[in-house]
């Protein structure tokens, strides 16, 4: 059987999704997320203008063979687009290729290695009491481990903290409707490291030492600040601390290993196993940050994870809202079959995203589990899709209070 027909989606429910579905000759379909936050019509125009001419014609079931040909064949190699939109069809062929089998997908990537995989959710409030309003509803809720991050002294709205008032919110989003450009917001590195682990000791005198506590540092911080900041929260024992230094400085974290012990996390803006080759092999990172969706799909990250794994590095794959439900089903599948499984971040779709992607995911006391249909295991609804026309978001644009442009 070859590949017929090949349709890219855009939708937006609540937030920008674009969608991969390729159909067989015998009419079996295959879905894969191709979602790059506030860069979505990029990645479509590189799926519809130059990739599916390619794929129509071709076997299906070679799915390697599409993956280096799509990788190798155009000679210009990497970067978020290009990998994003391999990631798509990698994983559709993926999702074919299990439904033919009639198996989930993670039968076909050596069985299950576990019964369901923990999940990290997404606490934050502007202040301690609205934060620990947010931890106390998510721990009611089952989860065992939570990402916290709060508000700065002397800033406005910065990054992972939701405004929207105490309790728990389920949709925190970044990428912001502001029209032709994207929303600023501003930062101080100095009140954020002396706020923060006073945040941790009454996380840890509140809810005592079970909770698993994450938090994001968003590339922020210099490798000198980063070093810092890692001692001075050794004795609160987070699970980890991710992007505590801007993504593309491999290097940087050999300062932050030589003076903590505080678990790193790195890579939701990496695309490519390169860009872990000097932090894995040199024992820098304790978890693999990058997302499916982002990293050419279920055969790239299956290879990194596998990498990771001979270093003694786990997963924590990235899984915030702008990974479509397609993209998360990915990470679901590749979660339960791996040896080396650390945590999954999760932050559940709104109801309308629901409706267009309807899924089969179960959650139970923290753990998910994709489900036991055929392939992915995830259906588009295109009817209700075309409901939810593209609008522009951008992630906002982070400045220093001087006004010079930050890492974001
Ligand atoms: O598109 C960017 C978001 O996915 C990112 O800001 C979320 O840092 C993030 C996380 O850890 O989920
Ligand atoms: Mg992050």
């Amino acid at each position: 059987m070859t590949i017929e027909i090949v349709d890219v989606t855009i939708t937006s429910p609540g937030r920008n999704f674009v969608t991969l579905k390729i159909t067989t000759s015998d009419g079996i379909t295959g879905l894969g997320d191709a979602t790059l936050n506030g860069r979505e019509l990029a990645v479509a125009a590189y799926l519809s203008e130059h990739v599916a001419s390619m794929l129509v014609g071709r076997d299906e079931d070679r799915i390697e063979d599409t993956w280096q040909y799509l990788y190798r064949g155009p000679y210009w190699r990497r970067g978020p687009v290009t990998m994003a939109a391999i990631a798509a069809v990698d994983m559709a062929l993926w999702d074919i290729k299990a439904k033919k089998a009639g198996m989930p997908l993670y039968q076909l990537l050596g069985g299950a290695s576990r019964e369901g995989v923990r999940v990290y959710a997404h606490a934050s409030g502007t202040d301690y009491a609205a934060l620990s309003n947010a931890i106390t509803g998510y721990k009611e809720l089952g989860y065992t481990a939570v990402r916290v991050q709060t508000g700065v002294p002397g800033l406005g709205q910065i990054y992972g903290v939701s405004n929207a008032g105490p309790g728990v919110r389920y949709d925190y989003e970044p990428a912001k409707r502001s029209g032709a450009r994207p929303a600023e917001e501003t930062w101080d590195t100095r009140n954020y490291l002396s706020h923060m682990p006073g945040i941790f000791a009454q996380i840890r005198e509140e809810f005592g030492t079970d909770l698993r506590i994450l938090h994001d540092g968003h590339h922020r911080m210099s490798p000198i600040e980063a070093a810092r900041f890692a001692k001075d929260i050794e004795p609160y024992d987070l699970f980890w601390l991710e992007d505590c230094t801007p993504g593309e400085d491999q290097t940087a974290l050999r300062l932050v290993r030589q003076h903590s012990t505080t678990p790193l996390a790195i890579g939701e803006v990496f695309n490519s196993v390169y860009d872990y080759q000097t932090l894995i092999t040199e024992r820098l990172i304790d978890y693999v940050r990058s997302a499916v969706t982002h990293t050419g799909g279920i055969t790239a990250m299956k290879k990194l994870l596998d990498f990771a794994a001979i270093y003694g590095i786990k997963s924590g794959i990235h899984g915030p809202t702008d990974i479509s439900p397609v993209g998360m089903a990915a990470a679901l599948h590749l979660d339960l079959a791996i040896h080396n499984f650390g945590i999954q971040e999760y932050m559940p779709h709104n109801e309308k995203t629901l409706e267009v992607f309807q899924t089969s995911f179960t959650f139970d006391e923290g753990f998910l589990h994709p489900g036991d249909l055929p392939g992915l295991g995830v259906e588009l609804d295109e009817e209700a899709a075309a409901a939810h026309e593209y609008t522009k978001a951008y992630l906002p644009v982070n400045r220093l209070l001087d006004g010079t442009v930050h890492d974001w």
